[in-house]
């Protein structure tokens, strides 16, 4: 395979204890999660959601799988159902959940079988300020995220808001698996820079796996 002249592309780099960087391992996937990505979104389209403190998000959401990550004025929360369309959201697209349980498996979680995946669109100037994932139901399951597109800066924090964050550079094809220790650390990303990518144009998408019912 191709990927194998990069050395850069086979590195599993452990970033804290817990979490697993797996450099370029979803470019084999590419091409069918481009497709699949496109008929999630023909169903439930990116929209930008508010948050409880009457925030619109700078970056654009939407959700495959069982349930769906939301937020409005209400809070935040797992639904079953689209607010926008009142319809169920899309179900998992068999590549996502490949390409989640072969990350989380390399990375020591074997049988890990997300119901949610969040789908975040970045545009330039879009930004994800620091925060905990902690709406799930059970952390003993992995987080799994896969970055496409544009590259961004992503931010490591500790497991207290005030911990200073260590800067990490996500590219396309990258896979972070955050489990155990790492589960529940603060996280951001950095306001995404302006740029052109093959099959993304001007955007970055970042698909979280999870097991939040
Ligand atoms: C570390 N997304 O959707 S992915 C999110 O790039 C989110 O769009 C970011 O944070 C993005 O909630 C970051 C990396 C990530 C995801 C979940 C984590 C890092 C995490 C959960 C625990 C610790
Ligand atoms: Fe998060």
């Amino acid at each position: 395979m191709i990927r194998d002249l990069f050395e850069e592309d086979m590195r599993d780099v452990r970033l804290a204890p817990g979490a697993m960087l797996l450099s370029g391992f979803a470019r084999r996937f590419e091409a069918p999660c481009v497709t699949a990505l496109r008929r999630v979104v023909a169903v439930a389209p990116f929209r930008h959601m508010v948050t409880p403190g009457g925030h619109r998000m700078s970056i654009a959401m939407t959700n495959c799988g069982a349930v769906g990550w939301v937020t409005d004025r209400t809070g935040y929360r797992y639904d079953s159902h689209d607010p926008q369309t009142g319809r169920r959201w899309p179900a998992m697209p068999d590549v996502f959940a490949d390409l989640a349980a072969q990350a989380a498996a390399r990375a020591g979680f074997d049988g890990f079988a997300p119901d949610a995946c969040l789908i975040n669109r970045y545009e330039p100037g879009a930004r994800l300020s620091l925060h905990q994932d902690k709406n799930e139901r059970d952390f003993s399951a992995p987080i799994v995220s896969v970055s496409l597109g544009l590259p961004a800066v992503f931010l490591l924090g500790g497991l207290r808001r005030a911990d200073t964050p260590r800067r990490v550079p996500l590219a396309h094809g990258d896979v972070v698996v955050w489990g155990g220790p790492a589960r529940l650390r603060y996280h951001g990303v950095l306001p995404l820079e302006a740029g052109h990518h093959l099959l993304m144009g001007g955007h970055r998408i970042n698909l979280t796996f999870r097991r939040a019912a």
